[in-house]
Parts: structure tokens; C-alpha cells; sequence
């Protein structure tokens, strides 16, 4: 925890700033501590946090004696002690998280300057894009918990269940294994309907010669994980298995370019060069991936517009898909780990086209 507030402290200009983090997500990035209310206050010299009556006790017992902790009434008071004690004369604040009521609160509050174009959320986002082992091996559990649950299901599919039944077995038995939470509302959808990459779940009951599509992910101590499978119920016609097998190779030339020192549009553009190369590249109209990690959705986006070098500790996705509309669709998702010398396929999971 305190790397990641030293990474942070090289970034203030000078000894007179200091940064105020209000986040859910980057308060427990820095501070290991969640709550729903708080703030973290890192100075050059400092970091403290600062949490209500309600927390108070969890955070001290929670956070090392690295960073302080301190019970506000009103934190406004309690910061304001700090940037007269350290002689605070810019606070730099967090400006994808401030909306203009709390930025005016601020600015009539705090006594000091408030900075707002210092692109702080953005920057945070660069350091979390490389992950520790430790947040490396929260994803992995993620992805356990999210494999062994999704292969639960599968022996629970019947003729007649319907998409929205899927949904929420997965979601209950993601939860007995061990899920805080799911990663984001789960995608169990059949037939035509798996022609749209985020279609939602409905009353549609599975039928024979059909696709189901699991876009499906955990949340385990903040981390998330995120996979998709295709399979087929009853049977798959030529054509169906034509597209599961570009969409697959698609997958596989993806992965072999991540690597450290390849750009994430190297990543795209072999999943996606070769999709064109099939006949099908209008039919790919998503990037092909993501970094994962507090969130679902961080940097580096995977696109063949985005020249941000891969390096060891990233996690990203690998999620090439083909659409055909009103028919039906096709998506393989892995996570990636970049490793020294290559990448780490994060998923146990076969990518073969099963028939359920
Ligand atoms: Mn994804």
C-alpha cells in the first residue's frame, strides 16, 4: 500500500501540494481500507485517513501504522489542520469523482487552492494498470470462483430454463463460492438475442440449435473477474461452427501477440485483421479488450487506436466477437495476465466449441 501512495507522491509538483482522494475505488486502492464515505489526504510527508464515527474502529485495526487515521466530524475541519500544519497550498483532487456541488463545497471549505486540470483520475489509472501479485492472485480467485460456478451451471441447463433463470442460478452459486458480489450484471443470453454483445437476460427459454452466450465475472476483496463462453445447445449447424472457429483463431493470434513492449493496438489489430480477413470485419464492431482489475472496465483499452505498450503486471482482456444481426453471435473472452516473458492465460476454462 505505501508503494502505491510513494508512486503517487512523485507525482506532486512540489512539497506545498497535496492530493485529496475521494473514490470509493482509489480510497481503497490507497488505503486498503472500504467504506462508503471518507477521504484519503496524501501530502509529501503524509497520508492520512480520514473516516466517520462509523468506520473509525475497522480502519484502525485495518490499515498499518503507515497511514494515520483520523475521525472526522466534519472533514472539512480535520483537513484543513492538515494543510495549515503542512502548509498545503494546492490540493489537487480526483476529477473524474468530483461533481460540481462537492467541487464548490470545496472551493468555499478548503484552505487551500483547489486543482482540478491536473488529470488526477487518469493518472491514478496509469498506476493501477500494473497490478502486484497480490492484486494478481485476487483476480485469479475472481476467475476460480467464477469458473467453478459457471461449470456448476452448466449441469444445471434443461430444456425450458429460461435466460433469466441463468442469470440469477449463476449469480447464487457465484455467491456460495466465495463471490462477494458479481462483477457486473451477468450475460446468459440465447439465440437470436446473442447477437447483441450486452443483450440482457429475458423470459426466452433455450431451444436446440441454438448459441448461449455467458458473459460472466466475480468480485472478490474489490477485484474482478471476466470471462465469456459461446456454447450450443442441442446441435450447431456448419455455418455456426464456421464463426465459433474464426472467432476462436481470432482469440488465439490475439493472444500470441501480448507481450511486453507490443502495443495494445498490436492486440486488436490481429484479432481484428483477421476477421476482416474472413469476410466478417463489419461484424466485430467492439474493441477487443480491456484492463481489469478494481473495476471491470480500466485502462489500457485493447484498440487499434490506443499505442500504449504492454508491460508485466497488466491484465487485460481478449474478447473478439462476431455479430451477425438477427441471427445470432459469437464471443471467447479470457483475462491476460503480461508476464516477463510473454502472457499468462488467466482462465482454466476450455475454448473449445462445446454442445450442451
Ligand atoms: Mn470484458
Amino acid at each position: 500500500m505505501l508503494d502505491r501512495v510513494n508512486k503517487l507522491r512523485e507525482l506532486l509538483p512540489d512539497e506545498h501540494s497535496a492530493v485529496l482522494i475521494t473514490s470509493d475505488v482509489n480510497r481503497f486502492y490507497f488505503s486498503g481500507f472500504r467504506s462508503s464515505a471518507g477521504a484519503v489526504f496524501i501530502t509529501k510527508d503524509s497520508s492520512t485517513l480520514l473516516v466517520d464515527f462509523r468506520y473509525y474502529e475497522a480502519a484502525q485495526s485495518s490499515v498499518g501504522s503507515k497511514i494515520d487515521v483520523i475521525c472526522y466530524k466534519k472533514l472539512f475541519d480535520e483537513l484543513n489542520d492538515i494543510i495549515l500544519d503542512k502548509n498545503i497550498k494546492n490540493v489537487i483532487i480526483e476529477d473524474d469523482d468530483v461533481t460540481v456541488n462537492r467541487l464548490s463545497a470545496f472551493q468555499k471549505e478548503i484552505k487551500a487552492e483547489i486543482v482540478t486540470n491536473f488529470q488526477l483520475s487518469d493518472k491514478i489509472l496509469d498506476l493501477r494498470m500494473i497490478k502486484t501479485q497480490t492484486e494478481i492472485d485476487k483476480i485469479v480467485t475472481a476467475q476460480k470462483i467464477t469458473e467453478k460456478s459457471y461449470q456448476e451451471l452448466l449441469n444445471y441447463i434443461k430444456q425450458g430454463i429460461t435466460e433469466r433463470e441463468l442469470a440469477v442460478e449463476l449469480e447464487y452459486l457465484m455467491k456460495k463460492n466465495g463471490a462477494e458480489k458479481v462483477a457486473f450484471d451477468l450475460i446468459t443470453i440465447s439465440g437470436k438475442n446473442t447477437s447483441l454483445p450486452h443483450g440482457v437476460p429475458g423470459d426466452k427459454t433455450l431451444c436446440d440449435g441454438e448459441f448461449i452466450t455467458f458473459d460472466i465475472g466475480a468480485v472478490y476483496e474489490g477485484y474482478h473477474s471476466d470471462m465469456t463462453r459461446t456454447v450450443a445447445v442441442g446441435y450447431a449447424t456448419d455455418e455456426m461452427r464456421e464463426i465459433y472457429d474464426i472467432v476462436l483463431e481470432a482469440h488465439k493470434k490475439a493472444a500470441n501477440t501480448i507481450k511486453v513492449g507490443n502495443a495494445c493496438a498490436d492486440v486488436d489489430n490481429a484479432a481484428r485483421d483477421y476477421i476482416i480477413s474472413k469476410g466478417y470485419g463489419e461484424f466485430f464492431g467492439h474493441s477487443t479488450g480491456h484492463g481489469v482489475g478494481l473495476e471491470i472496465h480500466e485502462k489500457p483499452t485493447v484498440y487499434l487506436t490506443n499505442d500504449t505498450i504492454l508491460k508485466t503486471g497488466m491484465v487485460i482482456t481478449n474478447e473478439p466477437g462476431i455479430y451477425l444481426p438477427d441471427k445470432y453471435g459469437v464471443r471467447i473472452e479470457d483475462m491476460y495476465l503480461v508476464t516477463d516473458n510473454g502472457y499468462k492465460d488467466l482462465a482454466l476454462i476450455d475454448k473449445e466449441l462445446i454442445i450442451l
